[in-house]
């Protein structure tokens, strides 16, 4: 079914364009992770198509991409990276550092079942199942730029919802500052978190100040390219803030917990003059190795190498400036 305008989304989100997933329609999907060996792999599998579906192609999601029209804020119309390439070229070193690595060894770790730890500063604390955590939300599919610290780029039509209508069910206290999240500790299905050397520290944590969590463009992700989130790009739930580097967009979350001080991330805690807590995407502001000012927008080739100029806030300053005003975006990277 495909709802539009549900009256619990803020009203500055909705536009008659935007496009709403039933959770049901989702959730029926994501029980296809529980089905185990028989299931070849998760990233196959499409969502059901409505019985009414209002497409000529018979592809609804297909059909929505193409008409509708959202705030450029929240759905560029930029060419989308193919689902090949996103889906093969990841960073996700839990499965290894090289890009192919998380596709390669996806199939070892199993997704299913899952369950999420709400802690610290908040009403309602506790271990919720995925079911839980999804239940009540209305899935939108948001088209937005990712902009790597490597300085390349992809354009990815994510599914998901704002991770703010999830956090306030938990109703947060006023000490609570800062959201901090940690990754699935898989050690005998993630190989990455067996190497040895060259590696981090896990589980990998992130974390974001409290209104950059709530803010309408920074969403939780279980779907990409109308389907269901494939385990190299973070399944079941991931992360995605659109205006920083990505890897603040944490993948394969089991723990939420809110925070009085500012929690220590994993590529701050690695390398803290290259990786900052904020790691806004600027053009102005360089890596320590590397220039800022463009990216690769992928795919890319020696010979076609499709450099782009990197945008303030990845393109999304007029949404998000104003978190930053009068911050030193020198000294806050
Ligand atoms: N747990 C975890 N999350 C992670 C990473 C990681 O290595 N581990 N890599 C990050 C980086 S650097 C990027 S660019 C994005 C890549 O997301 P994608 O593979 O879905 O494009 O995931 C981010 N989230
Ligand atoms: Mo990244």
């Amino acid at each position: 079914m495909l709802i539009k305008s549900p009256h619990d989304i803020p009203s500055d989100e909705i536009t008659p364009e935007k496009i709403y997933l039933s959770r049901r329609q989702f959730m029926g999907a994501a029980g296809l992770f529980a089905a185990g060996s028989a299931v070849a792999q998760p990233a196959e599998k499409k969502l059901p198509s409505p019985p009414s579906s209002p497409s000529k192609t018979g592809n609804e999601l297909e059909y929505l991409r193409s008409h509708a029209k959202s705030p450029a804020g929240f759905y560029t119309a930029e060419k989308q990276t193919p689902y090949k390439h996103a889906t093969t070229y990841n960073n996700f070193y839990e499965f290894g550092t090289g890009k192919g690595d998380p596709a390669r060894y996806a199939h070892e770790f199993n997704p299913s079942p899952w369950s999420v730890r709400i802690e610290g500063e908040a009403q309602h604390t506790g271990t919720y199942t995925l079911e839980d955590i999804l239940k009540p939300h209305s899935l939108q599919e948001r088209i937005y730029r990712l902009r790597c610290v490597e300085a390349w780029s992809m354009v990815i039509p994510w599914i998901g919802f704002p991770l703010g209508d999830l956090l306030r069910r938990f109703e947060p206290n006023s000490r609570a500052k800062y959201v901090h999240f940690t990754t699935v500790h898989a050690p005998k299905s993630m190989r990455g978190q067996r190497a040895i050397f060259g590696s981090i520290p896990w589980p990998y944590v992130e974390g974001l100040r409290m209104d950059e969590a709530m803010h309408p463009l920074t969403i939780m992700v279980v779907g990409m390219y109308g389907k269901i989130v494939p385990v190299q790009n973070g399944a079941p739930l991931r992360l995605i803030v659109p205006w920083k580097y990505g890897f603040k967009s944490i993948k394969s979350i089991v723990k939420i917990r809110f925070t009085e001080h500012r929690p220590q991330t994993t590529w701050e805690r690695s390398a803290p003059r290259e990786y900052g807590f904020y790691a806004n995407v600027n053009p102005q502001v360089d890596h320590p190795r590397w220039s800022q000012a463009s990216e690769r927008r992928l795919p890319s080739s020696l010979f076609s190498p499709n450099r782009i100029p990197t945008q303030l806030f990845n393109g999304y300053a007029e949404q998000v400036a104003s978190l930053y005003k009068g911050m030193d975006l020198r000294k806050f990277f």
